[in-house]
């Protein structure tokens, strides 16, 4: 059975859903295709900080009542080393905030929102195919829930299907380029249903290895610990993770509350960014062709910087005739990618030990440089924060 429509959105992630929403808005209809089921999607638990210009954005489209009423806005993040926390005050070094909001509380909104305009989302599909995004026709092929073979006509094609998905391989070998960075380490998440201990966010290098404590509402703490890659969760039961939790974050004077966990497991960390993010008729948003460690909170954001690009863009090319801005999307996007990618590494790279002694001695001081030195910590503020889209 065949169907059209103007935009074939391939994953219902957040660069998906978001990119339905805006086209809407330009008068763009489009049809979303997703292999998991809608529960699944909303229940995945992943980043938690959102940038100013992400909150504006959600907020103008009419996506920002329970992000506004439910939000968190942050001044801040604590930086950590032992002995040492020094608190960088974004508001004040350049005058922009974070706001702590799940990405399952904006996949809940997102998910609400096109339920309400009646966009057309097909979830549990399987062995989805991209084709002739050379041509003016291309199109996607899939296997609905009831196990039908079904073809998607589309005047475009955009590959919003995150790190794994089949949209980034469409273009072909000699038409791409890739970078990809593996860290020796990995991310052990662990959700908890406690009270934060902590204002703010806390980035803590320590010998032992990097810890970060975040959070979620006022009952519920996100905590996250540098593991070896592949570590397997089995290795960390609760009391092994709080212990470590305890000392990593130690402070005089301070004290880690301590809860039931609820949910852990063990996030693999790389950069990887895949140019151009056009070929043809395939546009490429969000983690399907780039893919940030998460420690400088930007996976989503830049998810969400990409499609506010490319909406405007795919309406001026599909209703007005005007392809200068669907041309200039990669090289524009791609700018903030690298930026982020530089922003992610270097966060990453400056937090996690390693067993080189020299390594660390240029963690602490790049570390007491950005506590020390106004202009340094401007530079991590402005990163963190995120500029304007379109910047
Ligand atoms: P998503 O959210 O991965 O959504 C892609 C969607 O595409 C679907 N899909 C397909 N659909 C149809 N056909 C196919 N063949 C498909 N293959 C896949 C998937 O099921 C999915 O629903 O990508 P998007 O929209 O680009 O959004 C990006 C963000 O989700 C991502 O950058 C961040 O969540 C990254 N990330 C984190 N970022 C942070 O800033 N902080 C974090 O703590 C954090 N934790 C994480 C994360 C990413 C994770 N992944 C992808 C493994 C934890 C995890 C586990
Ligand atoms: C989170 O709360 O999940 C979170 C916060 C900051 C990060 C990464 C993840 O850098």
């Amino acid at each position: 059975m065949a169907m059209r429509t103007r935009v074939a959105i391939v994953g219902a992630g957040p660069a998906g859903l978001l990119l339905s929403h805006l086209l809407e808005a330009e008068g763009v209809e489009s049809v979303v295709l997703e292999t998991r089921t809608q529960e699944y999607v909303e229940a995945r638990i992943r980043a938690g900080i959102l940038e100013q210009s992400t909150v504006d954005l959600l907020v103008q489209n009419g996506l920002g009542d329970r992000l506004l009423a439910e939000g968190d806005p942050h001044r801040g993040i604590h930086l950590q080393w032992p002995q040492e926390r020094h608190h960088l005050d974004f508001v004040d070094l350049i005058g922009r905030t974070v706001t702590v909001y799940g990405q399952t509380e904006v996949q809940k909104d997102l998910g609400q929102a096109r339920e309400a305009a009646g966009q057309p989302i097909l979830y549990g599909i399987g062995d989805t195919g991209v084709h002739d995004v050379e041509s003016d026709h291309p199109y996607v092929t899939f296997t609905d829930a009831d196990g039908k073979r079904r073809r998607l006509d589309a005047d475009v094609v955009v590959g919003c299907d995150g790190s794994f998905g089949p949209s980034r391989g469409a273009v072909p070998p000699a038409a791409r380029q890739t970078w990809e960075r593996t860290y020796p380490y990995a991310w052990l998440g662990v959700l908890a249903a406690v009270a934060p201990s902590t204002d703010e966010l806390i980035y803590a290098r320590h010998p032992d290895g990097f810890a970060l404590h975040s959070m979620r509402s006022a009952d519920v703490s996100r905590f996250y610990l540098q593991v070896p890659a592949g570590t397997d969760i089995a290795a960390w039961p609760d009391d092994r993770i709080w212990e470590a939790l305890s000392t990593r974050l130690n402070l005089d004077g301070w004290e880690l509350a301590t809860g039931a966990i609820t949910e852990k497991s063990v996030l693999p960390m790389r950069s990887f960014v895949q140019q151009p993010m056009r070929h043809g008729r395939l546009f490429l948003a969000g983690d399907a062709a780039h893919i940030v460690p998460p420690t400088g909170a930007k996976g989503l954001n830049l998810a969400v910087a990409d499609v506010a690009l490319l909406a405007p863009a795919l309406a001026g090319l599909l209703v007005r005739g005007d392809h200068r801005a669907a041309d200039a999307y990669s090289d524009t996007a791609l700018r903030r990618v690298w930026r982020c990618t530089h922003f992610s590494w270097w966060m990453t790279t400056m937090l996690h030990t390693g067993d080189d002694p020299f390594d660390a001695q240029l963690q602490l001081s790049q570390l007491r440089w950005v506590a020390g030195s106004e202009a340094a910590a401007r530079g991590l503020a402005e990163n963190y924060a995120g500029m304007p889209i379109g910047l």
